[in-house]
């Protein structure tokens, strides 16, 4: 099993609006320092989804940055990509685990504590749980999660002995992440808060510095600093 600490600290989502394309989006979360980008296109057919692929993953690849494709197994196993992330209506992980194999990182969407567990029983890598709160950014919306919502969640899965990295997920902002951090969870995916930012590798920037020491790290957050050492 890979270790907690390097299983996405901050993951950008990738997205399109009126001042980007999902490339830029990319381009802008690695200028910024990000190094785990997950390449969503929720809307787009296979073939787009490949060739966007096949654009950033040199990118990912030279910046030493791990590339998640949403959704496509496949693509992901065509242009050896470094995995796939499984929202709840798509392959089943337990199946995508069974095509990839243990060398692609399998990444799930939960939003109770139940989903963890399944999603660790099916093989998953790291759980994407949220939402934290409302966001556009995603439509279907499972019920927000807020403080408490991650609080329960990781005090039930750890009891349980589920060690799985989760990541917290939707409409996160800068100054939410020290109290959404000090909840256990032990990282952050975020995409409008970025985009919509008036100086988007900025604010990337700004996050990363309050997020870790440097070196990629986790730091600052008291209560769980242990646990992901730990497990490290
Ligand atoms: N899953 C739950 S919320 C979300 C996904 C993919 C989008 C997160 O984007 P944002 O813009 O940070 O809310
Ligand atoms: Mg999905």
């Amino acid at each position: 099993m890979r270790g907690l600490s390097n299983m996405g600290t901050l993951q950008f989502i990738s997205h399109q609006n009126e001042r980007f394309s999902y490339i830029d989006s990319i381009k802008i979360a690695l200028d910024g320092g990000c190094r785990w980008v997950q390449l969503r296109m929720k809307d787009s057919d296979d073939d787009t989804v490949k060739a966007t692929a096949l654009e950033v993953l040199p990118l990912c690849r030279k910046l030493g940055a791990t590339l998640i494709i949403d959704d496509r197994v496949e693509v992901v196993k065509e242009v050896g990509a470094d995995g796939v992330h499984l929202g709840k209506n798509d392959m089943p992980v337990a199946e995508a685990r069974k095509i990839l194999g243990s060398n692609f990182i399998i990444g799930g969407t939960a939003n109770t504590a139940q989903d963890v567990l399944d999603l660790w029983q099916a093989g998953a890598d790291y759980i994407g749980c949220g939402p934290f709160r409302f966001t556009q950014t995603k439509k279907n919306l499972s019920p927000i999660l807020g403080l408490d919502g991650y609080r329960n969640i990781v005090q039930s899965v750890r009891k349980a002995g589920c060690e799985l990295p989760i990541v917290a997920i939707g409409g996160i902002k800068y100054e939410d992440i020290p109290d959404i951090m000090d909840t256990g969870v032990n990282g952050i995916a975020l995409s409008s808060s970025i985009l919509n930012a008036e100086e988007p590798v900025e604010e990337m920037k700004r996050i990363l510095v309050q997020m870790t020491d440097g070196r990629g790290q986790v730091t600052g957050y008291r209560e769980h600093r242990g646990n992901n050492q730990k497990n490290a």
